[in-house]
């Protein structure tokens, strides 16, 4: 199985350590034959080498694309040398037996990775050097196939200790690494040229088994591509909905449409419920007697950021409610149904984008997210439990009136939905105040008694709506002071999960101010 090495062919992209492994192949008295770059870059460091042109007896033509794909070189690789025929058929063709081959392909990982355009990674799709990657790994009871610059040290101790001759045993195992080379080479080209045809960078399937629904122009930001993904999950929303009307859904706007449906999802269609969400965190959200008084009522939480706005109704969009909703500038509505007259005010607003879901989404189903993290992603249950099915417990001397208890279940329902740290004042079924995504809970608190001033101002009124309000906190309060900032903008009911080391400074600081306490014992942080 010792195979003498007379003659190597040397075709590399990368030419890290080429110099070195050339000068010791060389010492071996072996003669070299290469390819344009490579050879010079061989030449250049003074050794002597072959130009493959001498071998083929043709030029490089078309650009390099036919360098090596000439059946003096092709002979040379695949000959089986105790094989008489093909000894014959190299005799008469003047063939060169090849006895080993280094080559390294065309960097086409690269030059996606660094998005270069169509015709440059076409031009990157190596067909020579794969061509001689498998032939010589194919014949491998002859030839030696060196793929990785990383394995020239090996190769270069065999040579060593034979004499300047491979053995068998490395050669298999090099042309074992040649296939899989050349097979991961090619699952890359494909993976690509999915993307290529969909012309947006990622390919139909994403790398958890979506089904490519649609390409946005941009992402979060214009210098970001995006797609949306089917699952198969049938779940009405924003990615399932039936678009009506309306320009094409931005990356933002989907997002922020799944918050907002997600979000009025949570109540059952008997109450009309309304939610208005900026930065996919809610800015108001409301039960009415209608839907558009729902409407109005969600709207008067926070008018400054409504503006421009995602609407989202757990119940039929009516004509009245399509009149309050389009005297807002609003990007887009989503309902489980809309009616016709509802349709034709819409229409004269086309841009508007008008999302018909058929149903609400049940809060309650099983599911996942995922989140991609460096390397890798997390995944994990959505979060589907409901305030009505949790064990809610006083645990202050005051219990809450039946009206506290319904504004405490209703401000618990929408902190769900609210980016951590969450704080939700409510009254009268609507919230008054919100305060989201803070680092520090009592900051969470004092943000969303803020903007209820601001919004008493906006509209004129003298009091903030927090004057007499439930308050729900999404985790439990770590200190007393989270709970004053709410007693001291007029909250007089509090509900949050229990469970802090100090929940006895918290319930004493409760009681001091008469404030009724329900502790749920489940938590919902949203991140
Ligand atoms: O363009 S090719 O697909 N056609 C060929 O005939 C060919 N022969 C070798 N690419 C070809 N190669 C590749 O050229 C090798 O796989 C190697 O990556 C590269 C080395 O080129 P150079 O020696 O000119 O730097």
């Amino acid at each position: 199985d010792r195979v003498e090495v007379k003659r190597a062919l040397l075709s590399v992209s990368d030419k890290t350590g080429l110099i070195d492994f050339a000068k010791a192949l060389v010492g071996h008295g072996i003669e070299l034959v290469s390819t344009g770059g490579t050879r010079k870059a061989i030449a250049d460091a003074g050794l002597p080498v072959l130009d493959i042109s001498e071998v083929t007896g043709f030029p490089e033509i078309m650009d390099g694309r036919v360098k090596t794909l000439h059946p003096s070189v092709h002979g040379g690789l695949l000959a089986v040398r105790n094989d008489p025929e093909h000894v014959a058929a190299m005799q008469e063709h003047n063939i060169v037996g090849i006895d080993l081959v280094v080559v390294n392909l065309y960097p086409f990982e690269e030059v996606v990775a660094r998005g270069e355009d169509e015709a440059t990674t076409i031009e990157n799709i190596d067909i020579g050097g794969p061509a001689m990657v498998r032939a010589s790994a194919k014949n491998h009871g002859h030839v030696a196939i060196v793929t990785d610059a990383g394995d020239y040290d090996e190769v270069l101790a065999a040579l060593n200790e034979n004499g300047g001759a491979t053995n068998l045993a490395l050669r298999k195992q090099l042309a074992l690494r040649a296939f899989r080379r050349t097979a991961s080479y090619d699952a890359m080209i494909a993976n690509w040229m999915v993307g290529a045809i969909d012309d947006e960078g990622f390919g139909r399937h994403d790398a958890i088994g979506g089904t490519l629904a649609l390409s946005m122009r941009y992402g979060e930001n214009p210098h970001q591509n995006a797609s949306l993904y089917l699952t198969g999950d049938k779940r009405p929303g924003a990615a399932t909905a039936k678009l009506i009307q309306g320009k094409a859904l931005s990356y933002n706007n989907i997002n922020d449409t799944d918050a907002a449906f997600e979000l009025v999802s949570e109540f059952a269609t008997d109450k009309p419920a309304v939610a208005i969400i900026k930065h996919a965190n809610p800015c108001g959200v409301a039960t009415g007697d209608t839907i558009s008084q729902a409407y109005a009522r969600a709207f008067d939480c926070d008018r400054t950021s409504a503006f421009g706005g995602i609407v989202a109704l757990n119940q039929r969009l009516d004509a009245e409610s399509a009149e309050a909703i389009l005297g807002v500038f609003t990007e887009v509505v989503i309902a489980p149904s809309i009616s016709d007259e509802a349709r034709k005010l819409f229409e004269k607003k086309p841009n508007i984008r008008l999302l018909e879901t058929g149903m609400l989404a049940d809060p309650r189903a099983a599911g996942f997210t995922l989140k991609t993290i460096a390397g890798g992603y997390l995944k994990q249950n959505r979060d589907a439990a409901v305030v009505d099915d949790m064990d809610l417990r006083c645990v202050t001397k005051r219990e809450p009136t039946p009206q506290e208890m319904a504004d405490l279940i209703f401000a618990f329902r929408v902190a769900k939905h609210v980016k951590s740290n969450a704080i939700v004042y409510a009254r009268d079924g609507a919230t008054v105040g919100i305060g989201a995504g803070q680092m520090s809970r009592v900051d969470s608190s004092r943000i969303a008694a803020r903007k209820a001033v601001d919004a008493a101002e906006v509209m004129g009124i003298d009091e903030p709506m927090t004057k007499g309000s439930a308050v729900a906190s999404d985790a439990f309060f770590p200190f007393a002071d989270g709970l004053l900032a709410a007693a001291s903008a007029g909250a007089t009911c509090v509900i949050q999960p229990g469970g802090s080391m100090r929940d006895d400074d918290v319930i004493a600081a409760a009681d001091e101010h008469n404030i009724a306490m329900i502790m749920t014992g489940n938590r919902h942080f949203r991140h």
